[in-house]
Order: structure tokens, then sequence, then C-alpha cells
């Protein structure tokens, strides 16, 4: 009985997936499961020649001896010696063969931080080299390595060159210094500011190695609505551990700067940019980070925008203020990111204005080392934004890109939305500022006006939750953020595909199903929250669930009505020359193309548009029956991804399973609860029934509009 017992526990142990949490991220390094492939793997890598010693060389080699070892299941030996079949690692400074291989004019492509991945010979022995220029380079080249291997692809013939498109790739974390994560939903910040600088958590180590494994280059630590407390010297001791710890990594750390901390830390009687002393000041701080942090990246700063201080407090303007800062810094090397998502107060302008109206008159008048950071779109991260006007306006001054990882807007970390569709969308989308082809993409890159600095940065999501990211699938978000920042123009399901196989397995039906699901995924939270162009109908403060009635925010354009602006003839915001005019930001393409009713592209319409409830759609639907549509097709859509969920079963560890199970079983009730309290509040404009065809809402929209939050998480 004991015998029959132990062969059970054994049988089921193979059966079974491992247990897994999902702290590994996309670095878990499992055993290659196919036996042909392994054996072809085996034969190409018999033993690593990794030349250099660095500290960035060393992570480098780690990482390679440790993934390889999991890949294969063996250790594979180190060498001096070349022999056949060695993997050859370094640059043509630590390695007399890299200089020898016939790869030079590919290093030459590779750049100060790309990489070359070839099959190559030497002394008639054939090898793979992961050679590159810096020791940076090399890194990204065995991550690159790796992940071939991770993702089942064919090594024997390699010809791979890969620079980053783009310099300044980097993660923007809201963190406060007391650990809430502002618009966080994955626990508190990673960043135990108590404990450092002697306790150094091994998860900082693991983020390194994480956003290398990506590409990123830089961490912003502090959040932008900004705390001047860390721009003292106890903190600055904490900020150069960290930094001491992602080195290696090749990532630097950047602060946000509060602009007031002149008088806040510094005991100036003012912040004011042209005032000698402050400006004295924060050339003294900044040599004082310097000495703490080498390499310390520079400031991010958000200044003048929902109440944080900024130049025009002293009646100076963001160029003042911004180039102060680039002045402190720049004798060190550092960059100023000045954010541009401003909107007064005062002002009764239409929001999708504002950040226009207050940069375009600037261009060109900023230091050399200042990059102005828009936000994709021209409001706030909704689920579907336009592109925001700027991004074809200011060809004499650096832009980069701000896209928001963090699901603030979109179902908070309790919904499964593959981001990268929306990123996509962005960023081949065509500005037209010299002609057809001037996608913004090109525009953040410096390809468009060859901009000397270009930059890339993403709200993080990330968290103290086990994995890191609160939904497993929102780990989806951080990877292809990175993945294109390096590179714009890898493809959505292309970084879906390579996150899922690093992620869960390599299992063809698997892949196929779970990318589908990822895939549909961005298309089916719009339909369920703000289908054809409707935008910031959330509810007030912590942002979550729908609440499009909210009328009586202190101001204006903090109000649902404001954007929505349904009544018995219609909804929509008329943007159009007969109302904001906003659309005159746009090149006169786009103008043209959106200021039509009728070629207006669905998925703008209601930015643009106010259009009549019997308006007829490009479907043939009315555009309340279109509306309707759309809302329950993003519920049919969370119902099918439930059931390709399910159909996984097999292919998953239960624990990972089961976390994805229950939150798409929450997201599906809280997609109902979007489209039956938007319906509902729609319907009591256009008078018209949801056809009897669909289920209809079991509740009443009173019941919807009495719904509180007092505790939900990330509220600033
Ligand atoms: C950090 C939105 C968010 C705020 C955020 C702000 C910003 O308004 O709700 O939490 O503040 O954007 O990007 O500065």
């Amino acid at each position: 009985m004991k015998k029959y017992f132990l062969f059970y526990l054994l049988f089921s142990a193979v059966l079974v997936a491992k247990a897994e949490n999902g702290y590994e991220l996309w670095l878990r390094y499992q055993k290659v499961n196919n036996a042909p492939l392994l054996q072809s793997y085996n034969s190409i890598i018999s033993s690593i020649n990794f030349a250099g010693a660095s500290a960035t060389t060393t992570v480098a080699k780690e990482e390679l001896i440790k993934g390889l070892k999991g890949l294969l299941g063996k250790n594979i030996p180190v060498t001096n010696s070349i022999t056949a079949n060695t993997l050859v690692v370094g640059t043509p400074a630590t390695s007399a063969t890299i200089r020898s291989l016939p790869i030079q004019s590919q290093l030459k492509s590779a750049g100060d931080e790309g990489f070359v991945v070839m099959t190559t010979s030497t002394g008639g022995k054939k090898v793979t080299t992961i050679a590159a220029n810096t020791d940076v380079g090399v890194l990204y080249g065995v991550f690159h390595f790796l992940r071939l291997l991770q993702t089942q692809q064919p090594i024997s013939n390699l010809s791979f060159v890969s620079a980053p498109k783009i310099k300044v790739r980097m993660l923007n974390h809201w963190d406060n210094l007391n650990r809430h994560v502002e618009r966080g939903y994955a626990g508190s910040s990673i960043w135990d500011w108590h404990r450092l600088p002697g306790y150094i958590d091994q998860r900082y180590i693991d983020y390194a190695r994480a956003n290398a494994s990506i590409g990123i280059n830089g961490t912003v630590l502090t959040n932008v609505n900004a705390n001047a407390v860390v721009l003292t010297a106890p903190y600055l001791e904490k900020v150069a551990a960290l930094a001491n710890v992602f080195r290696p990594y090749g990532i630097k750390v950047y602060l946000t700067a509060r602009f007031s901390a002149p008088i806040e830390i510094g005991k100036l009687k003012t912040a004011d940019p042209h005032d000698p002393q402050v400006q004295q000041w924060w050339k003294d701080k900044a040599t004082e980070i310097y000495q703490y942090i080498p390499d310390f990246g520079g400031f991010l700063v958000k200044a003048n925008s929902e109440g944080q201080p900024g130049p025009q407090n002293y009646g100076r303007n963001h160029d003042d203020g911004a180039n102060m800062l680039a002045d402190a810094v720049k004798p060190h090397g550092g960059i100023v990111m000045w954010r541009a998502f401003v909107y007064s107060h005062e002002t009764p302008e239409d929001r999708f204005k504002q950040a226009y109206n207050e940069f375009k008159p600037l261009d060109g008048k900023f230091r050399d080392n200042v990059l102005i950071q828009v936000k994709n779109g021209p409001i706030d991260f909704q689920p579907r934004e336009p592109f925001s006007p700027l991004f074809g306006a200011m060809p004499k001054t650096p832009l980069m890109m701000e896209f928001q990882v963090t699901q603030e807007y979109l179902g908070q970390a309790t919904h499964l939305v593959y981001e990268a569709p929306m990123f996509k969308e962005v960023l081949d989308a065509d500005t037209y500022q010299k002609g057809k082809g001037s996608q913004v993409a090109k525009v953040i890159d410096g390809s468009l006006h060859n901009y000397n600095h270009t930059g890339m940065a993403g709200v993080a999501n990330i968290g103290s939750d086990i994995n890191w990211t609160g939904h497993l699938f929102g780990q989806a978000n951080w990877y292809c953020m990175g993945r294109l920042a390096w590179d714009h123009t890898l493809s959505s399901e292309k970084m879906a595909d390579e996150w899922l196989k690093q992620t869960f397995n390599n299992n063809h039906n698997f892949i196929q199903s779970a990318k589908k699901m990822m895939m549909g995924s961005y298309e089916a939270m719009v339909n369920y929250m703000t289908p054809l162009g409707l935008h910031h109908i959330m509810g007030t403060g912590h942002h979550y669930g729908p609440a499009p009635w909210v009328d009586n925010v202190g101001r204006d354009d903090w109000n649902p009505i404001y954007y929505h602006k349904a009544d018995e003839k219609g909804i929509g915001f008329d943007r159009t020359a007969t109302g904001s005019n906003a659309l005159a930001q746009y090149a006169p393409e786009l103008q043209k193309l959106y200021g039509n009713i009728n070629t207006c592209p669905d998925e703008y319409l209601l930015w643009f548009h106010k259009v009549s409830w019997d308006h007829k759609m490009k479907s043939g639907r009315t555009l309340w029956e279109e509306l309707v549509h759309r809302y329950y097709s993003g519920v049919d859509s969370v119902r099918s991804m439930q059931k390709t969920w399910a159909g996984l079963k097999p292919y998953v560890d239960k624990e990972r399973y089961d976390h994805v199970n229950m939150l798409l079983a929450v997201q599906e009730q809280e997609a109902v609860w979007w489209r039956n309290a938007c319906l509902l509040y729609f319907q009591t404009f256009s008078k018209k029934p949801i056809p009897a065809k669909y289920e209809q809402p079991d509740k009443t929209l009173e019941y919807y509009k009495n719904l509180k939050f007092p505790y939900a998480p990330g509220n600033g």
C-alpha cells in the first residue's frame, strides 16, 4: 500500500505543473521541454568564453550561467579557451577573439547600447557570439540570447544586430516616501525607504534584472507630485544605495524635483527661477546629488499642474523653470524632463487644448538638455485618446512619450488589459507634420526632427505584491513598454508571444489562445467602459468604476458631464470649428478627416463631435443602437476571455490559473457594472430602449449612483 502511495505521489508531481506565484516574471528559465531542440541547443553551446571583469560584465555572466543552467538543465562550463561550439561573449575592448571575428561592421551598427548575436567561426571552429561595443550592450545581448532559448527559437544560424531606437527608456514611479503609490494597485512601493540604505532587498536586484532584460535604462524613483525631502542628505544616501544596485544593470536613477524645494528645504524666501540665489541653490543641490550618485540621470518635473508649484507662481514660464534646472545638472551630464501635463484652474478653455497652448509657443526656447514629456493623449491616459497634438507641434524641442502602464483608467489591477495595442495605436498615428509618414514614433525617436535627446517613459504598475503588478497579466504591460522603448516597430502580437512563452510555456495551443485573448482585451475594455470616443466618465478621485453623472466637482473639467455633454439632442464634445476647435491643433489632413462626422473614425467620434442619438453610423445602426451594441459586445468579449482561460487550465499551474480566473470573474462583474450604469444614465437623455434582445440591467441607475468607494486603492 505504502509503495503505491509513493508511486502516486511521484506520478502526480510529474503531471502537475509547479505552482508559481509570478515573482520570477518572464525570467523563469525553465528547462526546454522539446527534446530535439534541447539537443540542438546543447550541441551549439558546449562552453562559455566570457571576457571582461566589470560589474556589468559580472552580472551579465551570472545571468547567462543561471539562464543556461535552467534552460538546458545543466551547468555549461566557463572556459578561457575557444573550441567548436563555444559561446563567445564580450566587447572588442575585452576580447581579442571578438576583435578578430568577422562581425566588425555589425558591431558598428550596434552603437553604444546595442549588440550582435551571430553564428560565425574562428580558426575554423564554428562559434556563436554575443558581442557589443560596451558592457551594457553585452548584458542586453545576453538577455536577448536567453530570450531566444526561452521562446524556443532555432539558434544554429544566428545573424542579429539590434540597437535601441530611443535613448532614455524609463519607468516613472509615482511612489511616495511613505510607500503609498499614487495610482498603484499592486501593494505598497517597492522602495523600502525606512530600511535603506542599510538593507538591500533582493527585489531591487530582481527589479534591475527584469528592466535590463527589456532594455529599460532609467528609473524615476519618486512621484511627480513631489516631496522635496527626497533631495535632503539622508534620502540622497538611500537613493545612492539604490543607484549602486542598479548601476551594473545599466539603469540610471532620476528623481522628481519639487519646484518649491529651495523654500521647503533650502530656507529661501522664493523659488523664482530668475532669482540668483534660487539658481545657485539648485546648482549646489545638483553638485551635492552628484557627489552621492555620480551617474545621476537628472530631474523629472511636474510644475504648475494640479496644484504643484512652478515658475508661473512667480510670473515666469515653463522654459524659465526647466532651463534653470537644466543649467544646474548640465555640468554633470544630467537631463531635465519637464512634463507638459498642464491645465489651468483659471482658464475656461477646453482642457484638451491647454498643453498645446502653453507649450507650442515655447518651442525652441529650452536648453539642449531638456526634454518635454508629453502624455500620449491630450487629456489624461483615458482608455482611448487621439494622440496629443503637441507631438505634431514642437520640431525644435525633444518631446518624449509618457505612457501609463499602471491601469488607473483601465480597470486598475483587476482587469486583464494588454496595453501594447493602445501604445502602438499612438506610436503609429500620423501627425502629418512633414507630410504623410510623420508618425508619432518618428517624432519621439528623433528621426523626424533630429532631436539630440529621445525618450519614452511608462508610469509603472509595480508594487510589493508577490507578482509585482497585482494582475499577473499586468506584467505583460511592463514588458511591452520596455520592449517598445527599445524598438517601437515590434508588433503587439510578437511581444505577447514572447511574454507568454517566457511567463508560461511554449505550448502551441496555449500560446495561440492566450495571445488571442490578450490581443482582444484592449478593445473589449474600451467597449465596456468608453466606446466611440467617450472619455473621462469614471468615478471621482479614485477613478474606480463608472460615474458619468457626476456634475458637482469643484472645477468644471473634473466633472464627467463636461466631457460627454449628453442631453436630449445627443452626446459628445464638439471640438470642431463650431465648438472648441481643438481640432485646429492638428495638421490639416487630420482636421479634414476628424472634422467631418462622416469620415471621423468611430473610435474618436465623441472626442470631436456632438452627435445626435439618431445619427446613422457606418454600421447602419443609429448612434444609440451602436452605443448599446458596443457596451454589450465589451461584456461579451470578457465572457469569451473567461471561456478561453478556462480552456487553458491544463496548461497552467493551479496557483496562476486560479489567480487569473478569479480576476476575470471580477472583471466580468465590473464590465457589466460599467455597461449597465452608463447605458441607464445615457438612456435618461436618449429616451430610447435597450432592445429586448439584450439582457436587461438588473439594478437601477440610483443603485449605481449610490455606490461609494472611500478606500479604493491608489488615490492621490
Ligand atoms: C501623479 C492624473 C492622475 C494623478 C496624477 C496626474 C499626473 O490626474 O489622476 O494621480 O498625478 O495624472 O499625471 O500628474
